[in-house]
């Protein structure tokens, strides 16, 4: 057994008796109120999910475990030479609570090492498909073709205990999480670099070692870290989190339930605004004939987008009302390798013009940019320029929160997720009545 899953257990069995005592002591205790509003309008702000992964905090931003993205930048271990933390010590972290020594994360890398090995037929199902898919089918088709591997569908056909089900929800998130770089790395090599997919190198960090199979040479690996960290978890509202957390709350296993996610987050709306963002950067730079456009300029640009009928990409956010830190931290790290590149410099004007812009327009609740709005920047910087291929880099991220919130709703039992509709007439007729009257 690792420590890693030794101090789970413990944790688990620590965090049991609290959730018992809540639902039996205080289960009728009232937390919220729902509105027509949010009933019709996507359940903002409803509060009926339950995550100790993460917190988003509408003004400060997301917190991992109770840590800023600064402290969690500072306090967990990397390795010689390193800006960034290793991404074993964080799942370590997001999984535990407990920060990690530099011994707990390379006991985590080892393990993950060893399970690492991409069943053949997974590239097979890759070169099946149509090279023009969009490289998240590509992706989310991968994960779930490894279905198959399930432990904990062995476990629970050769039945188990409930309190037992987090053990191989553990296991199949580690196998899971073990592959996904080097999946990601070959659908990127297979479809953008004349189908030259290169090997892993596995006595490397996941990191190092996705940086060296996509082909980039260092600070990649440092951006793979922070890009990886920035987008594991939002708590576990947003549309991938929240489609993981319902599917497996089915007893779906980890590969159904993440791959079920991916395709959430191949939206527009959530992580494909990363790939958006990128293509309308490049649309005005073109138009400007490489130029950097004048504030008004970039003013037209950005009402002219609006007046199509479309989305500033990269602002705005359902939970958010302020500048995402997310954003800030990217931010900063081009402030400090990129600084006078022209696109950073874009992103920095339109950081100055498109709040103002979107408070005119008078819809967007929140007129700040999000994690998307300069991610891709610092990508194209790289040289990873096909830019709707960025939203499987937000999806091996996104695995770290959503894989260790599902860990933990089979650890602590959390049910079948079912919410309760009603009908248009319902509420037309509540409405008449100036509210639900309740029993
Ligand atoms: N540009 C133009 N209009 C916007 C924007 C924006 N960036 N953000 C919100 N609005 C509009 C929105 O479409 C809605 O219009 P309508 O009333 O006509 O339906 C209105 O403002 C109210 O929306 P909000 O309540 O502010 O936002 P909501 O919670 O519904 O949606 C987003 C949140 C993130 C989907 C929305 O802000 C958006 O579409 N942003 C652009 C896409 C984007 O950057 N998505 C990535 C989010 C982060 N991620 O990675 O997932
Ligand atoms: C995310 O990281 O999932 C996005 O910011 C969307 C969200 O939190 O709703």
């Amino acid at each position: 057994m690792s420590k890693l899953k030794d101090q789970l257990r413990e944790k688990i069995e620590a965090h049991r008796p609290r959730v018992q005592k809540l639902l039996k002591e205080h289960g009728t205790v009232l937390i919220d109120k729902v509105t027509i509003e949010q009933a019709i309008g996507g359940a903002r702000d409803v509060k009926c999910l339950v995550s100790d992964i993460s917190y988003l905090d509408p003004l400060e931003g997301i917190r991992f475990r109770g840590k800023t993205i600064p402290e969690t930048f500072a306090d967990l271990p990397k390795l010689p030479g390193c800006d960034y933390p290793l991404i074993e010590g964080f799942w370590y972290f997001l999984l535990t609570g407990d920060v990690p020594t530099m011994k707990d994360a390379r006991e985590v890398m080892s393990d993950l090492r060893e399970r690492s090995r991409v069943p053949l037929y997974v590239f097979d199902i890759l070169r099946a498909m149509a090279r023009d898919s969009h490289p998240m089918a590509l992706f989310s088709t991968a994960i779930l073709s490894m279905q198959r591997e399930s432990v904990f569908v062995k476990r629970y056909n050769e039945g188990m205990k409930k309190t037992e089900y987090w053990d191989p929800m553990y296991e199949d998130s580690m196998n899971l999480l073990a592959r996904l770089p080097e999946i990601a790395a070959y659908i990127y090599r297979m479809k953008y670099r004349s189908d030259t997919p290169i090997p892993p190198d596995r006595s490397l960090d996941l990191g190092a070692n996705f940086a060296q199979m996509m082909g980039f040479p260092k600070p990649y690996d440092d951006v793979a870290r922070m890009y990886f960290i920035l987008h594991s978890d939002h708590e576990v509202g947003n549309v991938s989190a929240h489609t993981v957390h319902l599917v497996a709350s089915t007893l779906s296993d980890a590969y159904y339930a993440f791959s079920a996610g991916m395709n959430g987050l191949a939206g527009p709306l959530h992580g494909l605004a990363n790939q958006e963002v990128l293509s309308w950067i490049q649309d005005v730079m073109k138009q400007m004939g490489g130029k950097l456009p004048s504030k008004d300029d970039l003013k037209k640009f950005l009402w002219d987008t609006l007046n199509a009928g479309r989305v500033i990409p990269g602002y705005g956010h359902a939970v958010l009302r302020r500048t995402d830190p997310r954003y800030t931290a990217q931010m900063e790290f081009c402030q400090k390798h990129l600084p006078e590149y022209p696109m950073f410099k874009l992103t920095n004007l339109i950081y100055q013009v498109a709040p103002g812009v979107l408070r005119e327009h008078g819809k967007a609740k929140n007129p700040w940019p999000n994690v998307d709005a300069q991610s891709g920047v610092i990508q194209w910087y790289y040289g990873l320029t096909e830019y709707d291929y960025y939203t499987v880099l937000f999806g091996v991220g996104r695995a770290l929160g959503t894989l260790a919130n599902i860990i933990w709703d089979r650890a602590l039992g959390y049910p079948l997720e079912r919410p309760k509709s009603v009908t248009t007439e319902m509420l037309e007729s509540w409405a008449s009545e100036g509210g639900r009257q309740m029993p």
